[in-house]
């Protein structure tokens, strides 16, 4: 199998997820961030993750993807979503996006490998939160609020391994929007969002930013 992605597609870390955590085998592929023709070849729209299956056809939707995998894949490993309002709540104001937007394009990632690839990002992204230059300008204060997002996920989260103690859908939705916030440099990590950080990437199987991190 194959899968489609961006590295910093939330979507994708969530899609990525089971394969690392059942150990099994399969292929990552990056898009550049402007090939429109790639994607929509296989699903008739610009859009990723998407799964080719090894019957020829192609799954798009991350949340589809996980439960293909792994409902056929072995023995089911995640229990449903716990419904936790405090957890929904974390990561619907969680506003990450002006903290890691302006990074992400800025590191070497495989989707921004060309000018023409950055750009498209840049430009569509800008038209969603404003200008990258402005958020890198404020960032001191943005990081500044996200230590205190942090501390407050640190009392969400049960254990390294699982945000509700067993490993869950939350796991899918937490950790894939968690990961992308290592590209920023300097943020204050409690010890318990640290050890959930490291223990899912290690899991997972997908990486970290590690000292790729912007300040
Ligand atoms: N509902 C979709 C959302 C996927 C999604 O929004 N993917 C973004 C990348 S993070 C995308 O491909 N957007 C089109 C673009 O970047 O041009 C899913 O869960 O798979």
């Amino acid at each position: 199998m194959k899968l489609y992605v961006y590295d910093h597609c939330p979507y994708c870390v969530r899609a990525r997820m089971p394969f690392g955590l059942k150990g099994i085998d399969f292929q990552l592929e990056f898009f550049l961030n402007d090939d429109v023709d790639g994607p929509t070849a296989l699903i008739g729209t610009k859009m990723v993750p998407i799964l080719a299956k090894d019957d020829g056809t192609y799954m798009p939707e991350s949340l589809d993807i996980v439960t293909f995998i792994d409902q056929n894949f072995g023995k089911p490993l995640l229990a449903p979503s716990a419904n936790r309002p405090e957890l929904t709540d974390w990561l619907a104001n969680a506003a990450l996006n002006p903290l890691t937007m302006p990074r992400w394009v800025q590191a070497p990632l495989a989707e921004f490998a060309t000018d023409a690839g950055a750009a498209y990002f840049t430009g569509k992204k800008e038209e969603l939160i404003g200008p990258f230059a402005e958020h890198l300008a404020n960032s001191a204060e943005l990081k500044e609020e996200l230590n205190i997002k942090l501390v407050t996920l640190a009392a969400i989260i049960e254990s390294p391994g699982a945000v509700n103690g067993t490993l869950s859908y939350d796991d899918i939705l937490l950790f894939g929007h968690l990961r992308g916030i290592t590209i920023i440099g300097g943020l204050e990590y409690p010890s318990t969002v640290r050890a959930y950080l490291d223990t899912m990437s290690e899991q997972s199987g997908v990486p970290l930013y590690g000292s790729m991190a912007i300040d």
